[in-house]
């Protein structure tokens, strides 16, 4: 699906601001029908919860309901006129005056509908929209509601970070013209010097179309007729890590010599391949650093915020971090395009967190009730998985930052039913993209011996808490553990390793002489010692440590204002690990390091 953007034939309005807002209740039984009850207001984007001091807001299970009052421009007479949620989580109905005009399932995708017909250019008209939070065995991530003995709703869920909802992105209205430009893909090769640049178009009906392609001054390095075709670039500039280049592919729909849709894609010149146990990019083998990050920042939630997007990216920067992982679900599209824009590279992840029982089972590694089976996770939820999939690469196919896709964290994946599960769709990710590795965050109770799905995959990511859930802070015991841990997978598969989690709780400003779990020293230590392993393992291409910053999750007796993982805190302070990363990631750049001592 199409960013909204300007041009010359498109306009955009943008809605995000203060917004009326309701939660369920016997008063909003249809609160689309007429203004809101009540007098509460909200911001978009942003996550409601934390919004508000009442605490059944912010622990409220169900539809929660924004509205405000919309103006169509008077120019836009004679065009279709779109209203586009870049999400609505989990679930969203959007009502343009009492008319349902779009409803959609999957809290961290766009969806839009045209509302031409409802809506008159010059007048406003009342939008509103529900969003409904809850978690079930069908949903993605999935969850559990049950009654609290005192009546009301409460919802579990198996993911350690908050279930934050609402409308934590923007919401727009664009204009295009009826026969347009829907969609436009682009895929790239790399012929010596020469960039070849694969593209298709589609319009919304018979159009005659034609391309474009502009460097990054504008000028006109290629062009093509017809809605596909394959352009060459000579002496093209290629996207790298830490040295981005994008062109544009200017899609335009013609009448004769008049354009009268056009639409500017960017893109990126470079390949992604695997090889043996090597990951490439551009033919070379790339060393991920970098970490597992979250959509979190306080009062806002998961609301997206431009000034954290740039911090963040500064500070990646900053620690010489090369890459990450978003972990849980597809993150905002604006963080992927600075990723694009700065040479970040991505590991796009899915929101399939928590597709296992086993962990609710305690560690113990043994789920209490299958966690594949008609009543847990069944072909209902592979069914939604594998719509959030074609919805995830759809929306995020053209990012040059993005390299590999994950289908999934921490599923069961020593469970029976797990490769029943998830070959369909790895196969469906493959299909719908064949140009991108595919993987999954594997649990730590998934051993090279134990697990029924590897095989299926490019790359073995491992999310791995020795020293820290297992051998608590006996960091000799856990290096032994890891480094046969990762020797095993590697013999058995000869796949590139990315450790795509490892790390431990750090309270800020505790100190100690020894390695005690929760100081800073012994998070710079535990990670120190992950490092040696990594250093030693061949097949090790990457690490991405846990977390980037501390985030809020559920209340829990293992949590202290949620999960304290972080390098850098809530409001983006570094811990004492934070430099000691810098000091080797910026040591190693994108190559993997040598001169780790033999064991
Ligand atoms: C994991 C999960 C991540 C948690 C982390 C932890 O394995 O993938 O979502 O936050 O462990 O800190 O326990």
């Amino acid at each position: 699906m199409l960013k909204p953007r300007p041009t010359a034939t498109r306009e955009i309005v943008n809605l995000d601001g203060i917004w009326r807002f309701a939660v369920e209740g016997p008063e909003t039984a249809a609160p689309w029908s007429g203004p809101l009850p009540g007098a509460l207001e909200a911001a978009v984007p942003a996550s409601y919860n934390d919004l508000f001091t009442d605490p059944s807001i912010r622990d409220h299970v169900g539809w929660a309901w924004y509205q405000r009052d919309v103006w169509v421009p008077r120019g836009w007479a004679g065009e279709r006129v779109f209203v586009r949620f870049d999400a609505a989580t989990h679930a969203g109905r959007v009502y343009v005056g009492d008319r349902l005009v779009a409803e959609h399932t999957g809290g961290y995708t766009p969806f839009e509908a045209d509302i031409t017909d409802l809506v008159a250019p010059g007048a406003p008209f009342r939008l509103t929209v529900g969003v409904d939070n809850r978690l079930t065995n069908v949903t993605l991530p999935p969850g559990t509601i049950t009654v609290t003995r005192d009546g009301r709703r409460s919802q579990t869920y198996l993911h350690d970070f908050y279930n934050y909802a609402g409308l934590a992105r923007s919401v727009w209205l664009y204009s295009a013209p009826a026969l347009r430009v829907e969609d436009v893909t682009v895929v790239t090769t790399i012929d010596g010097t020469t960039g070849v640049v694969d593209y298709t178009v589609t319009a919304s009906g018979d159009a005659e179309v034609a391309v474009r392609v502009l460097d990054a001054t504008g000028g006109e390095v290629a062009r093509g007729e017809g809605a596909a075709g394959s352009l060459r670039i000579e002496n093209a500039v290629l996207w790298r890590p830490g040295a981005a280049y994008l062109y544009d592919l200017v899609a335009e729909i013609r009448d004769g010599d008049t354009v009268t849709d056009s639409y500017p894609q960017p893109f990126g010149i470079r390949t992604v391949e695997v090889r043996g146990a090597e990951f490439l990019i551009n033919g070379e083998p790339f060393y991920f650093t970098g970490f597992g990050k979250h959509e979190d920042t306080p009062v806002r939630g998961k609301g997206h915020d431009d000034a954290y997007l740039v911090h963040d990216f500064q500070l990646l920067d900053w620690v010489g971090a090369n890459s990450f992982r978003t972990s849980h679900y597809p993150y905002a599209e604006e963080v992927l395009e600075f990723a694009d824009r700065h040479g970040i590279v991505v590991i796009d992840e899915t929101a399939a967190v928590g597709l296992n029982l086993a962990v609710a089972g305690g560690l113990t590694g043994q789920a209490p009730t299958p966690t594949f089976s008609p009543e847990t996770f069944n072909d209902e939820t592979q069914t939604a998985h594998a719509r959030h999939l074609r919805e995830l690469i759809a929306r995020d196919k053209n990012h040059p930052s993005v390299v590999m896709w994950c289908v999934a964290n921490e599923p069961s994946s020593t469970e029976e039913g797990a490769r029943e599960y998830f070959e369909p769709l790895i196969a469906l990710t493959r299909e719908l993209d064949p140009t991108r590795p595919v993987t999954i965050a594997s649990v730590i109770f998934a051993t090279c011996e134990n697990d029924r799905i590897a095989d299926l995959l490019d790359v073995i990511c491992l999310n791995r808490y020795y020293g820290w859930y297992l051998d608590t802070g006996d960091l000799p015991a856990a290096e032994a553990r890891l480094e046969a841990d990762l020797r095993g997978w590697a013999a058995k598969f000869g796949k590139p390793i990315i450790m795509s989690e490892y790390g431990a709780d750090t309270l800020p400003g505790l100190h100690s002489v020894w390695d005690s779990p929760w100081t800073e020293e012994f998070q710079r230590s535990f990670l120190d010692m992950y490092h040696r392993v990594f250093d030693r393992v061949p097949e090790v291409v990457g690490e991405q440590v846990w977390n980037f910053a501390d985030f809020q999750t559920s209340n829990g007796i293992h949590r202290v204002d949620g999960n304290r993982k972080g390098v850098f805190t809530r409001d983006r302070r570094p811990k004492a690990a934070a430099r000691a990363l810098r000091e080797r990631w910026r040591r190693i750049g994108h190559h993997k390091p040598t001169g780790g001592e033999p064991r």
